[in-house]
């Protein structure tokens, strides 16, 4: 029997790992997960689609005493730093960590499994999953990349509060709670974001870094870089906190090595796993965080020849949920596929 952990259960991340592990019946789904989180939430009772289920503090012996076949981490960079490695547990267990810890390491795997399952190797027991920003506008790239060659991306994101996970989203109701109490009332003071979230957008995510972009900005090219194995794409990233709750969007410009046109951009998405087309302006049907939201595919509009790049751009418009395509999906989705490898 395949058993699993999810480390960080409390979080909206964990919590999302053992909702689509369940509603998917995936290869873990007859069995629960055990479920980890800090101290201060140890012998909780977390409601989940298996029942009730006791959260224990995190030890990382008496976890690798249970000897888990996956575990899920769903925990900040430094935690995952400090005992990914350890948790592969001398090979027992293959750890799939959601933080940007081992993202950029050479050795290790960062997959959507959709596009390069093959960049993990028999041995590989840590594998990291992308950012979401990245692994939800790669859906939509990689097979016109595939087909077109892309040789320049330029993105324009409009991310969800629960990139902040699940405090971000309450910074956002209630921010908006209390604005429309008194319209005239000072907005309430940021404590997740660097200004308030509610009516606003914040053009900052993560830290600036020396070249003048953010550290999100530059995960976007890192991590498509690395997951598309091509080095000398060129990408540029502005990411932008929007007063949306679970859905991350993005405006999409593609400059393209081949010549490129709308009509085999739509016949080659349509055909995509793990996608949507949703191109039918005229009728205003196309990507957005109200549809896209709770949706495993992320979807793909607005689908238009460049009016820059000309024969050689197009620009498309993607919406993903970004707790599902953007972390615990995607995670779950590599398991099941190394699962499925052994049978
Ligand atoms: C955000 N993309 O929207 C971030 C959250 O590297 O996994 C995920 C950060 C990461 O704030």
């Amino acid at each position: 029997m395949v058993t699993c952990a999810i480390i960080g259960a409390t979080g909206a991340v964990g919590m999302e790992v053992a909702k689509c592990m369940h509603s998917r019946q995936s290869t873990f789904g007859p069995t629960a997960p055990a479920l980890y989180a800090s101290p201060r939430s140890a012998g909780k009772v977390m409601s989940t689609l298996y029942g009730d289920l006791t959260i224990a503090a995190f030890d990382v012996d008496l976890v690798n005493s249970s000897s888990y076949d996956y575990i899920f981490l769903a925990v900040s960079g430094s935690f995952s730093l400090e005992w990914a490695e350890k948790l592969t547990n001398g090979g027992k267990t293959v750890v799939i960590d959601n933080s940007s810890a081992f993202r950029y390491h050479d050795s290790i795997p960062l997959v959507v499994p959709e596009i390069n399952l093959a960049a993990i190797g028999p041995d590989d027991k840590l594998i990291a999953n992308p950012n979401c920003t990245t692994a939800i506008a790669a859906m939509a790239l990689h097979p016109i990349h595939a087909k077109y060659t892309i040789e320049t991306l330029i993105v324009s994101s409009y991310q969800a509060t629960s990139g902040a996970g699940e405090p971000g989203m309450q910074e956002l109701l209630e921010g908006t709670r209390k604005q429309l109490e008194d319209l005239a009332a000072p907005p309430q003071p940021a404590k997740m974001f660097s200004h308030p979230i509610a009516f606003n957008c914040i053009p900052c995510i993560d830290k600036l870094q020396d070249n003048g972009y953010t550290k999100e900005e530059m995960k976007v090219a890192w991590e498509t870089r690395k997951i598309f194995c091509a080095p000398d794409m060129k990408v540029s990233v502005t990411a932008v906190r929007i007063p949306t709750l679970r859905a991350h969007s993005e405006a999409i410009s593609i400059q393209t090595k081949d010549v490129i046109d709308v009509a085999g951009v739509k016949e080659v998405l349509a055909t995509a796993k793990g996608l949507v087309v949703k191109d039918d302006t005229a009728n205003d049907v196309y990507p957005m965080p109200l549809t896209s939201s709770g949706a495993d595919n992320v979807e793909v509009g607005r689908i238009r020849q460049s009016l820059v790049f000309g024969d050689r751009g197009v620009e498309i418009f993607v919406c993903g949920d970004q707790l599902l395509r953007g972390a615990a999906l995607n995670a779950v989705l590599i398991a099941e596929a190394m699962e499925g490898r052994k049978a």
